[in-house]
This record gives structure tokens, sequence and C-alpha cells, in this order.
């Protein structure tokens, strides 16, 4: 199998919580590398297009308003079977029941909002980690 590349985000809340720095120092004590980093606030036409197959859902408007609240770390990571590796460390999407030793599950909770916040997130296939790629490392 070749090597892959994914998208990892850290999401607003896990900027503001100062969460950058562990999130990062997990995805490299996995042994994967980093091989790209940006952080900026996100607009709205970069957060339609990533969100895409999510329009419509009842969460849309919430999660693209907390998306566009302040900065993001955006992180491109290499690896044999990154994709599945990198949402294995993360966890189940509600980080209330995300297993522990996760970093849903360890760093992550419910703050009773009209988004989950989960602190990160990871392209889901090859797919869609070379799709996102291209929008936030263009
Ligand atoms: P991600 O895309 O962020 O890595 O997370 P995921 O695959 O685990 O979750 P997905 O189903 O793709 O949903 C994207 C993000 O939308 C928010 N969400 N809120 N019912 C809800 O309130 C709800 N469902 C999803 C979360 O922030 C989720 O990560
Ligand atoms: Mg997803």
């Amino acid at each position: 199998m070749s090597v892959e590349q994914t998208l990892i985000l850290v999401k607003p809340d896990g900027v503001a919580r100062g969460l950058s720095g562990e999130i990062l120092r997990r995805i490299e004590a996995k042994g994967y590398s980093v091989t790209g980093l940006r952080m900026f606030t996100p607009d709205r036409e970069l957060l339609a297009a990533h969100y895409a197959e999510h329009e419509g859902k009842p969460f849309y408007e919430p999660l693209i308003e907390f998306m566009s609240s302040g900065p993001v770390v955006a992180i491109r990571a290499e690896g044999h079977r990154v994709i599945e590796g990198f949402r294995s460390l993360a966890g189940t999407t509600d980080p209330t029941g995300a297993a522990p030793g996760t970093i849903r599950g360890d760093l992550g909770r419910d703050w009773g909002l009209k988004v989950q916040q989960n602190l990160v997130h990871g392209s889901d296939s090859t797919e869609s980690a070379e799709r996102e790629l291209s929008l936030w490392f263009a």
C-alpha cells in the first residue's frame, strides 16, 4: 500500500483551549509525519466546500458558524494508512462517548451547545483526503 496523506483540522475549540500542541504531539507520537501546517480563520466559502456533504442537515449552519468563529490549525499528515489511523486516534464523533485514550475521549466533552464541538477533523477516505487537502492547502 502506498503512503497516504490526510487532512487534519484542530477546530476552533481545540485552538481556543490551547490543545493544538497536544494534538500535534499525539499525531507525531503515533509516528506520522507532519508535512504541512497552516493556522487561520476559515471563511464560509472554504467551509461550504469542505462540508458540502452536510448541506441541509440540521447541524450544518451551526457547524459553519462554529468553524468560522476563530482560528483553526490545518495539518497535512503522512504515513501508511494515516487516514484510518488518525480517525482511530480522534475517536468517535460525540466526545462524551468517545473511548478514553482518543483525542475526543480524553480531551473533549459536551458543552451543551448546538453543535458538537469535538476538537478535530480527519478526512474519512482517500477521495475526501485528496479533495480536502486541495481546499486547505491550495
Ligand atoms: P469530522 O468530519 O469533523 O472529522 O467528524 P466526523 O466525521 O466524526 O463527523 P461528521 O459526521 O462528518 O460531522 C462533521 C462535524 O459536524 C458536527 N456534527 N454535529 N448532530 C450533531 O450535532 C452533529 N453531527 C455532526 C461535528 O462537529 C462533526 O465533527
Ligand atoms: Mg466527517
